[in-house]
C-alpha cells in the first residue's frame, strides 16, 4: 500500500477532477500532495509544490518524501534516477502503444487510427511502460481535435476512478505493450501547422488535416497570405445533419 502519493501535473482541470475522485473514495490511509512544473501558473492550482525534474535536489526530495508518483499530464520528462527508484505511473491521453507522445488525438485523426486513454507505469522511454488500464473512445468522422480530446479526458478520469484503489493498494495487474508503436513529438505537431497553398491533396485528406488542427481558440493551422506574407489561421466547423 502506498502512503505518500505525489500527483504531478500541468493540467489544472484534470487535477481538480482527480482530487474530487480522491475525496469521494475516502482513502484515509494515503496522503496525496500536488506538484506542478516551474512553467505552470501556480494560481491555477490548489497550493501546489513546484518541482523542476532537471534539478537533482528536487528529484532527491521527491525520492525521499513520496512512495508513488502519479503523473497526470506532467509536461516534464521523468529522469531515470526517479523512475528507477520510486514507482511512477502516468495517465496518457492516448491508447498505448498506438498513440504515444504529444497531442495524440491530432495524429489519430490524421493517420486514421483508433484512440483512447491509458494508465501505465513510467519507464525510461516516453509513454512506453507496462500498461495498467486502457480503453478506446468513440472516434467519429466529424470529430475535431477538441471534441476527441474531450472524450479522451473523460475516459482518463473514468480509468482513474475505477483503478485508483488497486493502484494505491499496489494490487493492480499490468501487461507489457504488444509492440513499440509510434511516438509523436511536439516537432511533429509543429510540422503540420503550415499549409502550402500549392500542395495537391484530396479533399478528404485536407478535411482530416484541418479537423486534426481545430481545437477551440488555438491558432494552429495557417497559410501565408501571398499579398501580405501574414499568417492566416484556419480552422474547420463540422456538423452532422440533424445534430443539435
Ligand atoms: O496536458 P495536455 O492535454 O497533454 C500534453 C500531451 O499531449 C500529452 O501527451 C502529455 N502526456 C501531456 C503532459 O501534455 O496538453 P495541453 O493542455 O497543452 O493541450 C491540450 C490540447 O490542446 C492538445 O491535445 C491539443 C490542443 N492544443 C494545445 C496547444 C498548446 C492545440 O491544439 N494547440 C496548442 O498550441
Amino acid at each position: 500500500m502506498f502512503k505518500n502519493v505525489l500527483v504531478i501535473s500541468d493540467n489544472a482541470y484534470l487535477c481538480k477532477e482527480f482530487f474530487n475522485i480522491v475525496r469521494n473514495k475516502k482513502l484515509n490511509d494515503t496522503s496525496f500532495s500536488l506538484g506542478i512544473s516551474p512553467f505552470s501558473k501556480t494560481s491555477d492550482f490548489d497550493t501546489p509544490m513546484i518541482f523542476d525534474l532537471k534539478i537533482q535536489s528536487h528529484i532527491d526530495k521527491i525520492k525521499n518524501d513520496f512512495d508513488l508518483i502519479l503523473s497526470i499530464h506532467c509536461k516534464q520528462i521523468f529522469p531515470s534516477d526517479l523512475v528507477n527508484t520510486v514507482k511512477c505511473i502516468n495517465v496518457h491521453p492516448g491508447y498505448n502503444p498506438i498513440n504515444r507522445g504529444w497531442f495524440p488525438q491530432v495524429f489519430a485523426i490524421i493517420n486514421e487510427l483508433p484512440i483512447g486513454a491509458t494508465i501505465h507505469e513510467i519507464d525510461d522511454a516516453l509513454d512506453h511502460g507496462a500498461i495498467i488500464a486502457r480503453s478506446f473512445v468513440n472516434k467519429e468522422n466529424h470529430d475535431t481535435s477538441l471534441s476527441l480530446y474531450n472524450k479522451i479526458i473523460k475516459k482518463e478520469l473514468e480509468l482513474l476512478d475505477s483503478h485508483l484503489e488497486s493502484i494505491i493498494e499496489n494490487t493492480y495487474e499490468s501487461s507489457q505493450p504488444e509492440i513499440e508503436g509510434t511516438l509523436y513529438l511536439k516537432k511533429d505537431f509543429n510540422d503540420l501547422l503550415k499549409l502550402d497553398l500549392n500542395e495537391q491533396t484530396s479533399i478528404g485528406d485536407l478535411i482530416n488535416r484541418l479537423r486534426a488542427l481545430t481545437h477551440g481558440d488555438f491558432n494552429n493551422a495557417y497559410y501565408l497570405d501571398p499579398d501580405t506574407g501574414k499568417k492566416i489561421f484556419v480552422g474547420i466547423k463540422l456538423k452532422p445533419e440533424n445534430d443539435e
